[in-house]
């Protein structure tokens, strides 16, 4: 959306305007505001016009304009048709000091899970980015991935989804017994700092919204198939303005993703770099590990994992 176009919606959002108002303060002509206008109706802005001028009152277009309009957490939304990955551009932003920043985009040319694996992600989906600056110390920044996680389930859960969390991060739909599943959206956070200060944390968060499962990996589930398709715009404000009260009361994010939880009482197996660890999950830390007390040997033991890959195991 260009400038012009964003200043005619910033400046309706906040109550009427009239026409030739609009056009001296964007030093513009007033058949060019008239023109503007039109144009925004047509791309879903519900803009009227009433004797004290036009006024912005609803919004239903998929774009950062819109999903700012009427979002109740402080970010700043960029939205791209299509891009290679939000989380890269995020990382450009943040190198020239953005902060409180959301990349979005309908879709991703080379989206990116955990480890550099390839994340599906056709137009249809919600596939975003949130940069910010905590003050926080990196040992904490999990807990902001954590809160994406909570947030995005809570989110699923309004839009008609059973969505429960795996550990460490994959929001997931519960299948069949034994702690099977299928993944419905996945959370990948960068970051960049020194070892007592976060510089930036850039949340990757990515929703299997509008999709057919058939067009996603295997073991893939999708909102559509779920329940049924949403107002992306809404979700993502719903997701937003979660992750914002989630990021402002961090203690309460361990509690929250412990209510959520699939994996805890859940016979899992996790691979981490120092050698798998199989037992039953038991509970997560303060800082989000995963604490597994393992059946190797005579007596059980407790292992607390804070990074990997789990998966749920049929119980012995
Ligand atoms: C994740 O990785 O779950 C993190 C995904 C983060 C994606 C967001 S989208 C916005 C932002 N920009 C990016 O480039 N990334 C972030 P991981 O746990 O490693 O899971 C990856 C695995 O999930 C793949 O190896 C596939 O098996 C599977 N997979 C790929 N695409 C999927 C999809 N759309 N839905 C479900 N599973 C998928």
């Amino acid at each position: 959306m260009n400038e012009t176009r964003r200043a005619i919606v910033d400046a309706l959002a906040d109550g009427p305007v009239s026409g030739p108002e609009l056009a001296d303060s964007l030093a513009v002509s007033r058949a060019a505001v008239w023109k503007h206008v039109d144009a925004l109706r047509e791309a879903g802005f519900d803009i009227e016009s009433g004797p004290s001028g036009y006024e912005l009152v609803d919004a239903d277009a998929y774009s950062g304009p819109a999903v700012e309009f009427g979002l109740d957490a402080p970010f700043t939304v960029e939205f791209h048709d299509a891009v290679e990955s939000t989380n890269a551009v995020a990382r450009e932003r943040a190198t020239d000091g953005a902060s409180d920043l959301v990349v979005l985009a309908d879709e991703q040319t080379g989206g990116r899970g955990r480890l550099d694996r390839e994340w599906s992600s056709p137009p249809g989906g919600i596939w975003l980015s949130v940069l910010t600056r905590p003050a926080i110390t990196p040992a904490r920044a999990p807990l902001y991935t954590l809160a994406a996680s909570v947030a995005t389930a809570r989110t699923a859960r309004e839009a008609g989804v059973d969505a429960r969390i795996k550990w460490p991060n994959d929001v997931v739909v519960p299948a069949g017994e034994n702690g099977g599943y299928r993944k419905l959206a996945g959370v990948l956070t960068e970051m960049e700092g020194e070892t007592d200060r976060v510089a930036w944390l850039a949340v990757g968060i990515g929703v299997n919204a509008n999709i057919d499962a058939n067009a996603l990996p295997e073991g893939a589930t999708t909102v559509r198939d779920e329940a049924a398709d949403v107002d992306r715009r809404r979700f993502v404000q719903r997701l937003l303005e979660a992750f914002d009260d989630a990021r402002t009361d961090l203690e309460a994010v361990v509690p929250a993703w412990r209510e959520l939880a699939l994996t805890l009482g859940q016979r899992v197996r996790v691979d981490r770099p120092a050698g798998a660890v199989v037992g039953e999950a038991v509970d997560i830390t303060a800082a989000g590990a995963l604490v597994i007390e393992t059946d190797a040997g005579e007596e059980r033991t407790t292992v607390t994992v804070s990074a990997g890959d789990c998966e749920h195991l049929r119980p012995v």
